[in-house]
């Protein structure tokens, strides 16, 4: 009787935490870390102007591509880069937005950012939208994450 209870006692204070380790470690390993999304956020927009823009900084601790994004709140949602063309701004549609590892890329106003076309609604300060983003990594997996963006005024 005595051995069993200290059986028991051995198998709950070591064995079983030895056990749940195991079987966290397991599943953590074949879990593949997320994109980091950080500030994430879309810029409010004026009544009857039916495209928005989303922004956000992406890091990835390995080599990964953002290769599309999609939204409730939107027909199509497009990558986009900005850039100064003889004293013009211009528009680019990107294909896909390759991050390398360890190296946050910054999204924002005036630069890269992801374009929300036929907005089902306007984009209101307070409100939120949800964006799906599409990531294939150096493996050729693809994966799928869901961000939350308020939306703000633009001189955020
Ligand atoms: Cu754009």
């Amino acid at each position: 009787m005595q051995l069993l209870t200290l059986f028991s006692r051995l198998f709950t204070t070591t064995l079983l935490p030895t056990v749940l380790m195991t079987v966290f470690l397991t599943a953590h390993a074949e879990t593949a870390k997320p994109v980091q999304i950080q500030q994430a956020w879309a810029r409010a927009t004026a009544p009857g102007q039916s495209v928005g823009a989303a922004y956000m900084t992406l890091t990835h601790h390995e080599n990964i591509t953002l290769i599309a994004a999609d939204s409730d709140a939107a027909g199509t949602v497009e990558i986009h880069s900005m850039e100064m063309k003889n004293g013009v701004m211009k528009m680019r549609m990107l294909e896909a937005l390759p991050l390398k590892a360890g190296k946050p890329v910054k999204l924002g106003p005036g630069g890269l950012h992801l374009m929300l076309f036929d907005l089902q609604k306007p984009l209101k300060v307070g409100e939120k939208i949800e964006l799906t983003l599409c990531f294939k990594n150096q493996r050729g997996e693809v994966t799928h994450q869901t961000v939350t963006l308020p939306i703000k005024e633009a001189a955020q």
